[in-house]
């Protein structure tokens, strides 16, 4: 009797015993095959990001190789300027003179002003070299600046991404108000995220402005409910690391306005503004049209002391050299301009070729897209396309897509 019952005991025991032992057992396995699936291994995902990593650095070395070779060629755009707490053109005259690179950039472009312009048009460089544009004599510039008369016929959406610039708006409508191009004909949407200023509210308030007091044809600003991007201090926003989560975001921001945008009347353009914009040309449209282009850039620069320099550095063309410098580059390298020698010519470096010239990448500080080159698919890439994202991904796109890109040099609006 005492014997059976210890037995059940044993028994009941034993089975607790391997219960427990297999519940054990199955946690280990799941623990395992959770590691397994997280942990880094040679996917492509890892093999993609070595690599990417390789050649990031490799790519630096490579920079700060040819900037020591090239001592005196140093482009210092304003972003690099900003970053590294030094203003060039603020120093004595011999800055000025080490900037002149080796004398391929006429030392006459420094002593230029607007009292005292240019009166030559300096030749396109092999790739640009100073971000400094000349004043050029209205005797030249009248010619690549002339309209024909013209009876205004296209409706054109103007679309403005807005964050965190409350305080630059009323500029930015009273340039918009400056426009000479037929009011009537004008719809200005505003999309703003992410903000922690009054951004909202003011959108809201000029785009009233535009409607009853500027007589434009309707104006709007919405308020989209995604958050992302980066802000906060200048250096942050614009350290080059943090590039790719920037533009992807202001990418998202453009599309999804596009979507908005198209989706309220029938326009024949999209003009892409940014709210930061200083100032505008009156004839910004006209310009814009008389390239005929599917998509066309002007000149965007920004007065520093007594110089016109280049700002947005994103409206450039290739050359031989900077396709030699990609030839290697694994497909999901990010190229951001601006940052370091790229060996490509900015748009107001290409003045000598004409009025109307062609270009590879494009800038979004203002920017005419044909409405239909949109609505057939064309957008700012959210992710690294051939090397690119956003504005100048769109003009990648453009182009694979049998889209004519091309600048208009000789106009020039001016960025904060
Ligand atoms: N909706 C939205 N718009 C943004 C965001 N970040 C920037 N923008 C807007 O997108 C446009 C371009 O952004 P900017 O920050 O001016 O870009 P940038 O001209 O290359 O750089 P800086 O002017 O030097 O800062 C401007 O109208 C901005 O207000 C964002 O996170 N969301
Ligand atoms: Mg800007």
């Amino acid at each position: 009797m005492f014997l059976r019952k210890m037995s059940v005991v044993c028994n009941r025991r034993v089975l607790m015993m391997l219960f427990y032992f297999h519940l054990v057992l199955l946690g280990v396995i799941l623990i395992i095959a959770y590691d397994i699936n997280t942990s880094p291994k040679e996917t492509e995902y890892l093999k993609a990001y070595n690599r990417w990593k390789a050649i990031r650095d490799d790519f630096d070395s490579y920079s700060k190789q040819r900037a020591q070779k090239d001592a005196y060629l140093q482009i210092r755009g304003r972003q690099m300027d900003a970053v590294a707490g030094f203003d060039l053109l603020n120093g004595d005259s011999n800055d000025k003179i080490k900037l002149s690179n080796n004398g391929s950039v006429d030392e006459r472009v420094y002593a230029s002003s607007a009292i005292n312009p240019l009166n030559f048009i300096p030749k396109v460089p092999e790739y640009s070299q100073s971000d400094i544009v000349p004043y050029l004599s209205s005797n030249i510039t009248r010619k690549y600046l002339a309209l024909p008369r013209a009876i205004f016929t296209h409706k054109i959406v103007i679309l403005t991404p807005v964050c965190d610039v409350a305080h630059v708006l009323n500029n930015y409508m009273k340039q918009l108000a400056k426009l000479s191009y037929p009011h009537d004909l004008l719809s200005v949407y505003l999309g703003e995220d992410s903000s922690t200023d009054r951004t909202l509210d003011m959108a809201t308030l000029i785009a009233d402005d535009l409607k009853s007091n500027y007589g434009f044809h309707d104006a709007a600003a919405y308020h989209f409910n995604f958050s992302g991007g980066v802000h906060g201090a200048w250096g942050d926003v614009h350290h080059r690391a943090s590039q790719y989560e920037r533009r992807a975001h202001i990418a998202k921001s453009r599309n999804m306005l596009l979507k908005i945008g198209l989706a309220r009347g029938e326009f024949d353009y999209v003009l892409w503004i940014d709210s930061d914009v200083k100032q505008l040309p009156a004839d910004l449209i006209q310009q814009l049209l008389f390239a005929k282009s599917d998509v066309v850039v002007p000149s965007c620069l920004f007065q520093s002391g007594d110089y016109k320099r280049t700002f947005d550095k994103n409206s450039w063309r290739e050359t031989p050299a900077s396709i030699e410098d990609q030839e290697h580059l694994p497909k999901d390298i990010l190229i951001v301009e601006g940052y370091s020698i790229s060996r490509r010519i900015y748009l107001p470096d290409l003045k000598a070729e004409g009025r109307i010239v062609r270009l590879d990448g494009v800038g979004g500080c203002a920017l005419l897209i044909k409405a239909s080159c949109h609505r057939r698919g064309l957008k700012f890439p959210e992710r690294v396309y051939t090397h690119h994202i956003e504005t100048e991904g769109l003009a990648k796109m453009a182009d694979h897509m049998g889209f004519t890109v091309v600048g208009v040099p000789f106009v020039e609006v001016f960025h904060n």
